[in-house]
């Protein structure tokens, strides 16, 4: 706008200034060459063959089949299911139907939780989105898919490089029978901090919009206060509020009575009284014993009268029998995974549940041999993320003892080995049960437990024992989260902060007593957009503005990215992950019908200046680009 003014202004018409400097300048001409769309594509395929792709083993391109998939007929109509159930008759009728349900039914996490779970939550869409049409097809009669929100929305930008909400989109044209289900934070939304309350409105109305039926909203500390305005948004948004209580503690343990069934009951009242259409226990450790699934699902079917969702992580290999349990109790729903993506950190296996379920009266009613096929997929495809496996190779009991969500097992592992603490691993598990005793035994889950886990990395990097906690602590610069944590900004604990911890750590700040969400001031989007408009130089889409109004530095690494390689999620994952083999050629589907055929030819020698120059056929046609070796 401002050359255009310049050029327009009277005195540049009518020829009243000195231009003498245009002509003797003649790199004013010099223009940056923009790249085209194939030689994008060919410099990140050049820079991941040279450098690899962050976070995998810098290796060759492992040569694996193409996954199985189930024969399906694509041209009969899809059959309807609970979408449809939704979207004419409300989220009551939905709610009334689950609960007169004989048998139960399940929630399956294949595409969210058990991917978040075992492979680092670095599934790309294009591989979910694969194999979505064959299960919308073959299980209709699933309650729900779990798809979205957690840790999906962030790592999709930052690592993917792709945009979470067409992963949301395509998903939603190819599954039109199911209903979608999505985690959210409740005022933390999908991040990993308290937002203003009109992000969260926004955020919730977007993914309504986008396609998301049922959100699971949960508070990192089960405080009700934070949940009641996500709850009420999605009510406004005519789709399910199932609200979620996260189960800590042990109910069976007398001599740990801050969380015992009265706590749960009273919690599940309040939420029923806050609007919810279904209550979750989210067990996100999966540290609920089955006879605490048994009297805790049976105290509640006589406190509430909304339908109960039960979610649970396989991680000490009781979740079958804690699910079957919770069944014989009486839960309606139960989170479930295709048996290839189930077991250890992740979900439950769908398959095994029914079988165990033989001769039971409340036997889901599903394809059990179209889930079998499904996992055929699921098992080729995970072979494609073996980089980003846990490690964790059978059941794992101790996770009574430290009580860690099955999402953040491994992540805090990666953080442990990046700061060089591997091989104390065991003190950090260690530590990590002894921080959650020193902050009063709180509820760990996103992004409370993302604050323990900094602690205990801290004091066993800094080999601080508790007592040097106590003594020490007015000299110790605390991690910024646990600093936060105390002042209140994810909220309140229940029964408070254990005071002399608290003092010792703000050092005289004061904490917050009110909900965080008041005390932000509300995201003026229109001054976002316009913000947005000038940096990005495009269209602005309501969806890229709450993204950016969440995670805006994430999102802008990833515009950049998108500007120097293009969309470089219509890549296939092994090209992706490890780029190419000396003389591989493969295809690559732009947009629908455009199709480049790419041929990696050779790589030069690196130059002193640490250059390669890397050969490719592009349809046909020499290109190189040059890369910068960083090994
Ligand atoms: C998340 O918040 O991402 C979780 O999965 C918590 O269990
Ligand atoms: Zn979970």
């Amino acid at each position: 706008p401002f050359l255009e003014n310049v050029i327009l202004h009277n005195k540049f018409l009518s020829g009243e200034y000195n231009t003498t400097f245009i002509d003797q300048s003649p790199e004013l001409f010099v223009f940056p060459k923009r790249k085209d769309r194939g030689t994008k594509m060919l410099s990140y395929i050049g820079a991941t063959t040279v450098n690899g792709f962050e976070g995998t083993s810098h290796r060759k391109k492992p040569a694996l089949p193409k996954p199985r998939e189930p024969v399906v007929k694509h041209s009969e109509p899809i059959p309807n299911g609970t979408k449809q159930l939704l979207d004419a008759q409300g989220p009551e009728a939905v709610a009334e139907w689950l609960k007169n349900r004989k048998e139960v039914l399940y929630t399956d996490t294949t595409f969210r939780d058990a991917h978040q779970s075992l492979l680092a939550t670095r599934v790309r869409g294009k591989d979910l989105e694969h194999i979505a049409e064959p299960t919308a097809r073959l299980l209709p009669n699933l309650f729900s898919v779990e798809m979205w929100g957690g840790a999906t929305f962030d790592v999709s930008y930052r690592f993917l490089k792709e945009d979470p909400w067409k992963r949301l989109l395509n998903m939603r044209e190819k599954m039109p029978n199911m209903l979608f289900q999505m985690l959210l934070r409740a005022s933390n939304a999908v991040g990993y901090k308290n937002y203003p309350d009109n992000v969260i409105k926004e955020f919730v109305e977007k993914s309504a919009q986008a396609g998301i039926d049922v959100f699971r909203i949960f508070d990192s500390l089960n405080w009700v206060e934070g949940m009641k305005l996500a709850i009420e948004a999605v009510r406004e948004t005519g789709k399910i509020a199932e609200a979620a209580m996260c189960y800590t503690g042990d109910i069976l343990d007398p001599s740990r009575p801050k969380y015992d069934l009265d706590y749960y009951t009273s919690l599940a009242k309040e939420l029923e009284d806050a609007g919810a259409h279904i209550l979750a226990i989210k067990d996100m450790a999966g540290v609920m014993k089955p006879e605490a699934a048994y009297q805790l699902v049976s105290a509640l079917k006589e406190t509430i009268n909304i339908p109960i969702h039960l979610h649970t992580h396989d991680t000490s290999g009781n979740g079958i029998f804690t699910y079957a349990r919770a069944i014989e109790a009486g839960v309606d729903v139960v989170d479930v995974a295709a048996s290839t993506m189930a077991g250890l950190t992740s979900q439950p296996s769908a398959s095994s549940l029914y079988y165990a379920l033989e001769g039971n009266e409340r036997k889901p009613n599903v394809d059990v041999q179209a889930y079998e096929e499904l996992g055929h997929y699921w098992h080729d495809i995970r072979k494609y993320y073996q980089d980003f496996e846990s490690g964790m190779m059978a059941p794992h009991s101790e996770v009574y003892q430290h009580e860690m969500p099955g999402g953040q097992y491994s992540n805090l592992q990666q953080q442990a080995k990046a700061v060089g603490l591997e091989s104390r691993w065991d003190e950090v598990k260690h530590m990590y049960r002894r921080v959650n005793d020193m902050f009063g035994d709180i509820v760990k889950v996103t992004p409370s437990s993302k604050v323990v886990g900094d602690m205990a990395l801290f004091m066993v990097q800094n080999d601080l024992t508790e007592d040097d906690v106590y003594e020490k602590g007015e000299s110790i610069d605390f991690p910024d989260s646990v600093l936060e944590f105390f002042q209140g900004y994810l909220g309140q604990p229940y029964q408070g902060f254990p005071q002399e911890l608290q003092r010792i750590i703000l050092k005289g700040k004061e904490p917050l007593s009110v909900r965080p969400g008041e005390l932000l001031e509300p995201v003026d989007f229109k001054d976002l957009k316009e913000n947005l408009f000038q940096k990005l130089d495009r269209q602005v889409t309501s969806f890229d503005m709450i993204s950016y109004a969440l995670y805006p530095k994430v999102f802008m690494d990833y515009h950049q990215f998108y500007e120097q390689y293009g969309d470089m999620s219509v890549l296939d994952t092994l090209t992706f992950f490890y780029g190419m083999r000396l003389g591989e050629e493969i295809e690559v589907e732009i947009e629908q019908g455009k199709t480049l055929i790419v041929k990696l030819v050779s790589i030069g020698e690196a130059q002193p200046d640490a250059t390669r120059v890397v050969y490719f056929e592009l349809n046909g046609q020499p290109r190189e680009v040059v890369i910068k070796d960083q090994n």
